[in-house]
């Protein structure tokens, strides 16, 4: 380390600016771009990639003075600095940073966390990941009805993503969109992502044919030109899956008492027949009961809130289950609802998708728009309800007033206000808040 600081030194002493002039170069930088900079000591520019994270050492380092403790620490390191600046203290912050490549996320958040730090700073991006979160025990079951808009696909990748960075545990998966195929495609993407061993469940008796956006559920007998199959598995043709709703009972009975989230991005047929399950060799508890006991919150993305004439697909579709299970859940789950609204202008776009997955050839994401998505349909959805749910509150900027939300026979969501209800719905965010939320769905897809 010490030897490649001082052939960096050398570089930047090359450039004929003594550290007194970076000095004031840098501190000038900092009221240029008081939202934050950094700036590569050996070429003078700022980084357009790496994810920048600061070193503990340097933290505290406000106001001009401080920049040259700031500038030896970077020559002996990696010759990065940055800073920005706290209008609340009216002080410029100055650190020296260390660069992680753009895909090496999990490892920028550890090393962001040994330090001290609240964030990671993606150059590529423009945008700021998290690092101060609680490590929570967040036990999640995935429900999802994989097989038709590819957001299913991206929101499990963010699980998966999410593991990496050790902020959930997957607990399962639930595939509520009838026939094996798309179990199979869970199957793909769970060894694809190095999580080979999470259960699949199957819904069996859902909704009969419902309407199939992008036929992607053969992608898992994908084959290369030698007719070899091109992705692992673990379940195989051969293995079986349980029913979507006997795998929730298996599940849950396990788990600690009001441990678990659901998040639900397809239909909610296999909800409702766990509902109406009764006693089995895995608990002794009926369905309901079972739910009460060791569900904590349900994250949907569905239902429609504001002026729209349309109803909610999903709900509508599977009307009967739908109504059951607004009918059957208890009142004391939490409801957090991300509305296609909240969704809409997010748009990933096929060209967009293949650009972010070209780190690799065969990958099962990338198969799918490769030779199945014409563009449409590609708005991210579903990867919603995943951030809302492991992220909280925090990453929702607007969010209604509790209330209680009732499913008509036509599939309208209706909510009454009541500080006492147990439901809340996500409202659309501004622009800037669109964008950067879709910056950071690509900034995990391209995490390999
Ligand atoms: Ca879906």
């Amino acid at each position: 380390m010490a030897i490649s600081g001082m052939a960096q030194r050398d570089t930047a002493k090359k450039n004929q600016f003594s550290d007194k002039d970076l000095a004031t170069a840098i501190y000038l930088l900092g009221e240029m771009y008081p939202e934050g900079f950094s700036l590569d000591l050996n070429t003078m520019r700022q980084p357009t990639e790496g994810l920048m994270v600061s070193y503990k050492e340097t933290q505290n380092s406000f106001s001009r003075k401080s920049l040259l403790k700031v500038l030896k620490h970077a020559h002996a390191h990696e010759n990065l600095v940055g800073g920005w600046y706290d209008p609340e203290k009216g002080d410029y912050y100055f650190d020296s940073n260390k660069s992680f490549p753009e895909d090496s996320l999990a490892a920028a958040l550890a090393f962001a966390r040994e330090n001290g730090q609240h964030t990671v700073y993606s150059c590529a991006k423009g945008i700021n990941v998290k690092s101060n979160y609680e490590q929570h025990d967040l036990r999640i079951i995935y429900d999802c009805d994989m097989g038709s808009s590819t957001d299913d696909l991206f929101a499990l990748m963010m699980l998966y993503r999410y593991m990496d960075m050790k902020r959930c545990t997957l607990l399962g998966v639930v595939v509520d969109r009838m026939h094996r195929a798309n179990a199979d495609a869970v199957d793909v993407m769970n060894n694809y992502y190095g999580y080979p061993d999470i259960p699949i469940g199957l819904e069996r008796a859902g909704v009969k044919s419902p309407r199939v956006f992008i036929p992607y559920h053969n992608m898992a007998y994908a084959r290369d030109t030698e007719a070899n199959l091109l992705f692992k598995r673990t379940v195989g043709d051969n293995g079986e899956y349980m029913d979507g709703y006997k795998l929730y009972r298996k599940l849950l009975a396990k788990q600690p008492d009001k441990s678990v989230t659901i998040v639900s991005v397809g239909f909610v047929t296999s909800l409702s027949r766990l509902l109406q399950s009764g006693p089995d060799e895995f608990s002794p508890l009926n369905g309901v009961e079972l739910v009460q006991r060791k569900i904590k919150d349900i994250y949907i993305m569905g239902g429609v809130f504001g002026d729209s004439y349309e109803h909610d697909y999903n709900f509508t579709a599977a009307i009967d289950f739908s109504l059951k299970f607004f009918e059957l859940l208890p009142k004391d789950i939490e409801m957090v609802f991300s509305p296609g609204e909240v969704g809409d202008p997010l748009y990933y776009s096929a060209q967009q998708v293949i650009a972010d997955l070209s780190w690799t050839d065969i990958h099962p994401i990338k198969w799918i728009y490769q030779y199945l998505v014409e563009d449409k349909f590609q708005k991210m959805w579903d990867p919603l309800a995943v951030i809302n749910a492991v992220e909280g509150d925090e990453a929702m900027p607007k969010i209604s007033e509790r209330g209680w939300i009732t499913l008509t026979p036509t599939g309208e969501t209706l909510f009454t206000p009541d500080p006492k209800g147990n439901a809340r719905y996500q409202t659309p965010g501004d622009a800037n808040w669109s964008e950067t939320t879709l910056k950071y769905i690509r900034l995990m897809a391209i995490q390999h």
